[in-house]
Formats: structure tokens, C-alpha cells, sequence
């Protein structure tokens, strides 16, 4: 076979792809990358680590994808964009970086998948197998692609966030435990229909050993065929299910009748982190993580950066970025997190990139606890007229303006929440981007 018989076009030059660039150039597999973008983020990046490689931006590069052997998709671009649907229909191979992940990967993988919560699992249950002594190395759509997670030296055990664009294009991942979490609409711009998205979600749970489903989320139910399954759920437990159960005027996180610790010792409020602590412990479980390790990681986990984060507290005012609440279903379990935790009301910040979405599921958590929303990006208009005139509504054209218009409404006792319910690409870099410029804006007051 020549160079040119297995030639791999990766599309895309983003993390994933430039990931995929290394990881396929170092087993010596020669590669040509496309990529619909005029300037994609890592286009400097692959001409100086690879001066002779074919790269063709502006527009996804048909004769290029068309002598390929093989195609490596970035999770950004859908099997349904017409240069990619007519490779697919000329039989050509067509993967993701998970997949090439899944055929080398030296140890068993955790999946965790879900609308939303799914960085915040992943990182506990990383977090919970450090306690246990076991080496183990964390990432997927959470930050570090997976392809460069693989060490030479294999580690114990690998957990993965994988998100249902990576999942499309994975196929014999076979995670010893994988979990959907939750799902509400989201991506509702790739997707024609939320049974579309389900679909997508559930291709996780395909090989997987033991299945963790959320029983308060039935669009969760592992519709595999798996050796066994463990469920979540913020009712009392029954058996295999980690849930909530009451004694003496306390809540306990429980495992079937069994107490494991009071809700009151987590770091993080909020009925969706005790979610998500019980889903971190069933997928730990599943795994055969031992408890008292898991409840240790639990005690000491402070939450993610971007993700309802307390940023600054002025004059009896406390300010959360929660700049990862990019979907409505997010901002509503902010809301309902923070909510019923302050003495005040809350001030929403939101809007950006509105990705189809339908804001109105918002209403009735933003009547009860939202005093203003201050809306910003290319989404506020029609947030605006979704979420009508039940609340009092405030346009604004950057984050600075944002900041200060909520400084001038609140008064001790409130809370600012940064939580736009949609996505960053209008107006900052990313999700990080835009929370980065939220705390600055705050700390500059
Ligand atoms: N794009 C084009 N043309 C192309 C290629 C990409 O327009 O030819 C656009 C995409 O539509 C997208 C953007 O470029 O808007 C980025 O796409 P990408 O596939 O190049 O993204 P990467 O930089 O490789 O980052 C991806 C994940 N991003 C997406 O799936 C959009 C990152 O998750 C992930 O951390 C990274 O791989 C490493 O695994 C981010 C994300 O937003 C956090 N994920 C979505 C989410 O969590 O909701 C799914």
C-alpha cells in the first residue's frame, strides 16, 4: 500500500483535530486536513508542527475528502454537512477522535455523557479515583482531547466527558461504565429533533458493561443491552439506586437503605449538585471504586470554574458566574440551585448565540425567583419575547454594561447570576472567555 492508499483527511483545526494531527502523524499515517473555516483556531498551529502538510481552509476541500481513505470528523461538524454525507455515501470511513481513542486505549474508561452536569461528574469521578490510589487521566469534550490523554505507560483507568456530537461518530468505545445523565434540548441548531439528540446520548451506552441512568429523567434509560445497570435518583432509593433519604430532620446521600453522608457536608449547594454527587458515586460504584474514597472526594470538592462559581460578594451582593449554563436546561437548574438559597432575588445575566432553543421552560423559575433579567448577544430579542412581560427586562451591549446595569438594581441580599442559556461565539472566544470577562467586570466595581 502507498502513503497516498491510506491517507487520513481530519476535518476541522480545532483542539480535536490538531489532537488527531499529532496522534495520527506520530504513528507515521500520512494526513491532510480541511477545514470549512477561512482561519480555523489551530491553522498556525499544524503549519508550524507540520510545514508539509496539505491543509485546505475556507470551505470543506471535496476532491481532498474524496481520495481519502479514511476521514477523522471534529465533533463540530455534523455527518449531515453535504461534503461529509456524500463521503459517507461513497463508502469512505468516516470516524471521530473517540474512536481512534477506543482502538488503542490501554485501560478500561468511565463515559460520561448527559445535557448538562457531565464536566462536573467527570472531574468528581476522576477526583474519587485519585482518592482511591488509582492513576487516571480525565478529559474528552472536557477540555484535553481524548487522543491526548494516551500515555505510554497505561494508566489505571481513563474517564472521558463525551459529548453527543463526539458520540455520532464513536462506535466500539465499549466504556466499562457510562452514564447519560440528564437531557433537555440543547444543540437544537444540528439536531431536526430531541429524539434525534436522545439517539445520539445513547450511543454510550453501546458495549458498555454497566449502565448509570438518571430514574427522575427517563430519556436516560439505557436502551442497550448492557451486563447491568445502577440508577440515580433524588427520591429515596430502592435497589441499585443511590438516592436521598431523610433521618432526624437531616438529608443523606444514601446507597439503597444504606446512609452515606449528609447532604449538608457537600461543599457545593443545590438540589442538581446532590444529583450530581449521587450520579458520581453510581458511576464510581459501577466501576468498583470503594465508598469511603468516593465520599472523601466528595467532602473536598469545592465545584468547577464557569459553573454556578461565587466570584465576588460586595456589600451583602453575591456574584455566581455560572458562564457554562449554555443551554436553557442549565440556567434553570441554576436558577433553581440558587434560588431558594438567598434571602433576595435574583438578577439574571443571559443571552448570546441562542441556538434554536425554546427559552420559555425559564418563565416559571424566573417569575419566582428572578427580579430582572439583563439580556446581551444575538439572542436577547428573541429571549425577550419568549420569556414576555412577567419579569422586568433590560437590553444590553456588552458584558461591562451588563455588570453595572445589575450593580444599579440590586440590593443586599440579591444575587447576580451570570447564566446565559446560550452559547459565547458572539461575543467572547468561548464559555471561559466570557466568565473571565464577567469576574473581571465585577472585581472592577
Ligand atoms: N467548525 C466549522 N468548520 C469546520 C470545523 C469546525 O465551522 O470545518 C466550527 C464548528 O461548527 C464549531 C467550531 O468550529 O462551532 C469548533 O468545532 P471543532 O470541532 O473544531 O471543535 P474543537 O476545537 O475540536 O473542540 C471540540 C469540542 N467542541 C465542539 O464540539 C463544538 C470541545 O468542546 C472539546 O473540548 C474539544 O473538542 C476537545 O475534545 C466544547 C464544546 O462547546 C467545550 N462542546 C459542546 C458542549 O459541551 O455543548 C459539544
Amino acid at each position: 500500500m502507498t502513503d497516498s492508499d491510506n491517507l487520513h483527511v481530519i476535518v476541522g483545526l480545532g483542539h480535536s483535530g490538531y489532537s488527531v494531527a499529532r496522534y495520527l502523524s506520530q504513528k507515521g499515517i500520512p494526513v491532510a486536513m480541511t477545514d470549512s473555516r477561512a482561519n480555523p483556531p489551530h491553522l498556525a498551529d499544524v503549519r508550524e508542527t507540520f510545514p508539509t502538510l496539505s491543509i485546505s481552509v475556507g470551505k470543506l476541500d471535496e476532491v481532498l475528502l474524496e481520495s481519502a481513505a479514511k476521514v477523522v470528523l471534529s465533533p463540530g461538524v455534523s455527518l449531515k454537512e453535504p461534503a461529509i454525507a456524500r463521503v459517507v455515501s461513497r463508502g469512505i470511513p468516516v470516524v471521530g477522535d473517540i474512536e481512534l481513542f477506543a482502538e488503542v486505549a490501554n485501560a478500561p474508561t468511565l463515559a460520561i455523557t448527559g445535557t448538562n452536569a457531565k464536566s462536573t461528574v467527570t472531574t468528581l469521578v476522576g477526583e474519587m479515583a485519585k482518592k482511591a490510589n488509582l492513576s487516571v487521566q480525565v478529559g474528552g469534550n472536557l477540555g484535553v482531547p481524548a487522543l491526548d490523554l494516551l500515555t505510554a505507560l497505561p494508566p489505571d483507568l481513563y474517564v472521558l466527558e463525551l459529548s453527543s456530537f463526539q458520540l455520532e461518530t464513536t462506535r466500539s468505545l465499549a466504556p466499562r461504565v457510562a452514564t447519560v445523565l440528564n437531557i433537555t434540548p440543547d444543540h437544537m441548531d444540528r439536531y431536526a429533533t430531541l429524539q434525534a439528540y436522545c439517539d445520539a446520548k445513547q450511543r454510550v451506552y453501546s458495549g458498555a458493561t454497566v449502565a448509570v441512568c438518571n430514574r427522575d429523567d427517563p430519556a436516560t434509560e439505557c436502551t442497550r443491552r448492557v451486563k447491568s445497570k445502577l440508577y440515580f435518583t433524588l427520591q429515596a432509593p430502592r435497589d441499585n439506586e443511590f438516592g436521598l433519604l431523610k433521618k432526624n430532620g437531616d438529608v443523606y446521600l444514601a446507597f439503597e437503605n444504606q446512609l452515606l453522608m449528609a447532604v449538608r457536608e457537600l461543599p457545593v449547594l443545590g438540589r442538581h449538585y446532590q444529583a450530581n454527587a449521587l450520579a458520581s458515586l453510581a458511576v464510581g460504584h459501577g466501576y468498583g471504586l470503594p465508598m469511603q474514597p468516593m465520599l472523601g472526594a466528595l467532602k473536598q470538592f469545592k465545584g468547577l470554574a464557569h459553573r454556578c462559581e461565587l466570584v465576588r460578594e460586595r456589600g451583602k451582593v453575591s456574584w455566581y458566574n455560572d458562564s457554562k449554563g449554555t443551554n436553557v436546561g442549565a440556567t434553570l437548574a441554576a436558577i433553581l440551585g440558587l434560588g431558594p438559597e438567598i434571602s433576595g432575588k435574583l438578577v439574571l445575566i443571559a443571552g448570546g448565540v441562542g441556538k434554536n432553543a425554546d427559552f420559555s421552560p425559564l418563565i416559571p423559575a424566573i417569575q419566582q425567583y428572578v427580579k430582572t433579567v439583563i439580556l446581551m448577544g444575538e439572542a436577547a430579542s428573541l429571549m425577550a419575547a419568549q420569556l414576555g412581560d412577567g419579569v422586568e427586562i433590560r437590553f444590553v451591549k456588552s458584558m461591562e454594561e451588563a455588570v453595572a446595569v445589575a450593580a444599579s438594581v440590586t440590593v443586599p441580599n440579591d444575587s447576580v447570576l451570570l447564566s446565559p442559556a446560550c452559547a459565547s461565539f458572539d461575543m467572547f472566544k468561548n464559555f471561559e472567555h466570557r466568565g473571565e470577562v464577567f469576574t473581571q467586570c465585577v472585581e472592577a466595581l
